[in-house]
């Protein structure tokens, strides 16, 4: 659940354990993470020893924290203005770490109605979708069943609400909101530890500023369309079994494009994640 000066709390059914990794973890660079799902064994006085790692799903250096299965990824319908090709790295992302993602679309008091639905657009066809006003609350309870059941990250940009919308939905997490840049938000929480919230029903939600940034696209030519859901579902229609769906001719996936099955900004947002892969394979 938490770690926080070389002790680990574990929760089980009789409760929460402070328990230390046995010394053969340090020995072999193992890093134990929230998240993780451990063996123990307590002691005489009450304290307890974590004896074993379940192997993980995914895991994190930054933030550390391993077995994610839910994103959550904010954008702002605006203010920040929504980047798309942003907010698709990060969908790429859970993809490749078999993380489901859920799109939330946030401050949508300050857009009006067809603005909204023109965003809504780009991805309800591939994620589920949904708009909330973290602000008034509007719409939060909509995450809820996303939450339900899961282990779930909030990831997007600075500014677009994440931390105003887990404090609406977790109250007890107390997320600091508004203005607080990069670095004062380090400065101060200098001793800041990471911890999981238990939510609603067997949910719980990894307490971390966010994931704001990712590394850098681990993606490769011939796995890119894998990541995205409406192209990968076009798998060996096109003429060329190793089509990279640019400009190669009979591409099924260039005339779903073309016929609207596949909305254009993310057709681009491919387009461009293809381009960023080859240029750096280039240099
Ligand atoms: N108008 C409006 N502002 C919001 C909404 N949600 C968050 N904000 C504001 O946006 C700013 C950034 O929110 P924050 O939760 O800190 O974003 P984070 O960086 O993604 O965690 C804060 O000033 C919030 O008060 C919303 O639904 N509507
Ligand atoms: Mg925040
Ligand atoms: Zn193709």
């Amino acid at each position: 659940m938490k770690g926080i000066g070389g002790f680990y709390y574990v929760k089980t059914a009789e409760g929460v354990f402070q328990a230390k990794g046995r010394g053969i973890f340090k020995k072999e660079g193992i890093t134990l993470m929230v998240g993780d799902v451990v063996d123990i064994e307590v002691l005489e006085d009450g304290d307890a020893v974590i004896n074993s790692i379940a192997p993980r799903k995914n895991q994190f250096i930054r933030p550390p924290i391993a077995n994610i299965d839910r994103f959550i990824v904010v954008m702002a319908a605006t203010k920040p203005k929504p980047n798309f090709a942003i907010i698709d790295k990060f969908l790429i992302m859970a993809e490749m770490h078999h993380i489901e993602p859920v799109l939330c679309i946030n401050k949508i008091d300050l857009v009006k109605e067809k603005k909204l639905q023109e965003i809504v657009d780009i991805y309800s066809g591939v994620y589920p979708v949904v708009c909330v006003s973290g602000a008034s609350g509007e719409g939060v309870d909509a995450l809820k069943p996303y939450i339900s059941g899961h282990r779930v990250a909030f990831a997007g940009p600075s500014g677009v609400g994440k931390s105003t919308i887990t404090n609406q939905l977790i109250p007890q997490a107390n997320m600091e909101t508004g203005n607080v840049s990069e670095k004062t938000a380090r400065g101060k929480h200098t001793t800041r530890h990471v911890e999981i919230f238990e939510a609603f029903d067997d949910g719980y939600v990894f307490d971390t500023p966010g994931f704001t940034s990712f590394e850098i696209l681990e993606a490769d030519e011939e796995n890119l369309s894998d990541f995205y859901p409406e192209i990968a579902r076009m798998k060996g229609q096109c003429r060329f079994d190793n089509c990279r769906h640019m400009k190669e001719p009979d591409c099924r996936v260039q005339q779903a494009v073309e016929a609207g099955e596949i909305h254009p900004l993310r057709y681009a947002s491919y387009v461009a994640a293809m381009e960023e892969i080859r240029y750096r394979k280039k240099y």
